[in-house]
């Protein structure tokens, strides 16, 4: 028999309510049991019962709902308890229902055991962490269309076309006494070809993943004193950073997330680059280019009253006109820049920090340029994590190597056989070759009770 697992659903912590999740064979004798009702209670509606544990103490009122097998997120039966949100009442009742032979819940047990059911493929299982860890609408709107099987969806269709594929090299395995001219051959190897531009598009979303899960990472560069801190606390509309007149006040850099428009961002405010500096500043200096080197997006802050910023030119090297956007700033006090020639290739934005003007339009075009970085073609967009990258780049070598084979005019069964390899690979991204440790990796990731 199948254990039954029991889990806290909401957080652990003072609450309006608690959600306690049930599922597993247990569920409909526990749920007749606690509330001393004829089983099973009515399916899909929520009941107002007292919750009385085995030795028949009551421990609060609560509202319970039964889901029939077949009929639950899990496919099993199962009973959620809504009671008050005091975690020692939480407490009590998991206690009980310890004593009537369920056991707690791993993490993410509750959404494995719905994939091991087939309510739900893989692709759909990691989608529900996703959706919960969305920070932005566009990743919401991602993770919701993943939930639905959109990724499922382009696996299917992939997986189609190798199977056509197989099914044409057939005609060579099975006939080759038929001689079929070689000529033929190109219709296998324009449909591999295919395959292989659809693999190498779908490897690609991959890119856009850090993004959406972790925000886009937008680094404030430029001198000491260009006024990098009074646009970070601008962005922020608070006063983060220390503000100040003397060069190197920054030292450290300074991080914050925040929501813009329907991106997620790190802001990171850095410490000034010039040459020379106390050994304090240069050790800040160190960090800033290191940051520099992982950002998504840059910003790089020119002080207009002074002579042209002298920047490393490893901070020059990595800025393009896609990924940076220069401000120039104190465009309220008399100006004396001049711009060296690889800055004039970006796209300048005049602002002034202390009197705001032109920050609506820095926030404007920022914003553009995020999305631009992001370029997802709206509602049925797919972004594969990590773990489907490394299984699509592995069908992809596969279906390669059969390419070859048959470019050299190798027999065709060893050809066939590649093919079929790249098949199975790419469908344990959907899970329907998945192993007990593909699974282990995945869930251990999900929050208790999920
Ligand atoms: N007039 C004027 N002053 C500004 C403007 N922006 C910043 N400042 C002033 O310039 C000085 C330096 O500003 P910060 O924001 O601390 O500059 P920073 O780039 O963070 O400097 P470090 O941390 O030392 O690298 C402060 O006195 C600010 O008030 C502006 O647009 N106009
Ligand atoms: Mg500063």
């Amino acid at each position: 028999m199948n254990p039954t697992i029991a889990a806290l659903a909401t957080p652990a912590g003072e609450a309006a309510i608690a959600l306690i999740r049930i599922s597993g064979p247990l569920s409909e004798s526990i749920a007749g049991d606690v509330f001393s009702r004829v089983c099973p209670p009515p399916p899909r509606q929520a009941c107002l019962g007292h919750y009385h544990n085995i030795d028949g103490d009551f421990v609060d009122k609560v509202l319970y709902t039964f889901f029939s097998q077949g009929h639950s997120y899990t496919g099993e039966a199962s009973l959620e308890i809504t009671a008050h949100g005091n975690p020692l009442i939480a407490r009590k009742i998991l206690d009980d229902l310890q004593d009537r032979g369920c056991r707690l819940a791993d993490p993410g047990e509750f959404t494995r055991t719905a994939f091991l059911n087939q309510q739900v493929d893989l692709a759909q299982a990691e989608a529900v962490m996703e959706l919960i860890q969305a920070k932005s609408e566009k990743a919401l709107s991602v993770a919701q269309h993943h939930l639905q099987g959109g990724i499922g969806k382009k696996v299917q269709a992939l997986s189609k076309k190798l199977i056509n594929l197989s099914a044409n090299l057939e005609a060579y395995i099975d006939f080759p006494e038929e001689d079929l001219p070689r000529e033929n051959e190109s219709g296998p190897l324009t449909q591999i070809r295919e395959i292989l531009r659809e693999m190498d598009k779908l490897i690609e979303t991959n890119r856009h993943q850090e993004a959406l899960t972790y925000g886009v990472r937008l680094v404030i560069l430029g001198a000491p004193n260009a006024g990098k801190s009074s646009l970070l606390n601008n962005l922020l509309d608070q006063d983060r950073a220390i503000v100040s007149d003397s060069p190197g006040t920054t030292r450290d850099f300074i991080s914050e997330r925040i929501t813009f428009g329907s991106m997620s961002l790190e802001i990171i405010d850095t410490a000034g680059l010039r040459h020379g500096g106390s050994s304090i500043e240069k050790a800040g200096m160190k960090r800033t280019l290191e940051i520099a080197s992982s950002a998504g997006f840059h910003l790089l802050v020119l002080d207009t009253t002074t002579t042209s910023a002298d920047l490393p030119p490893e901070i020059l090297k990595g800025l393009t006109a896609s990924n940076t956007l220069v401000v120039e700033n104190k465009i309220d006090l008399p100006e004396s820049q001049q711009h060296s020639k690889k800055l004039a290739e970006l796209d300048h934005l005049r602002i002034s920090a202390l009197t705001g003007q032109g920050l609506d339009e820095l926030k404007k075009i920022l914003q553009e340029k995020l999305e631009e970085l992001i370029d997802l073609p709206g509602e049925e967009a797919v972004v594969i994590n990590s773990r489907h990258r490394k299984v699509m780049e592995k069908g992809r070598s596969l279906l390669q190597e059969g390419q070859q084979k048959m470019t050299a005019a190798m027999p065709m069964e060893l050809v066939a056989s590649d093919i079929r390899a790249s098949l199975e690979t790419i469908s344990s991204i959907t899970g329907k070759a998945g192993t007990e440790d593909i699974l282990d990796e995945i869930f251990q990731n999900f929050c208790i009770g999920k």
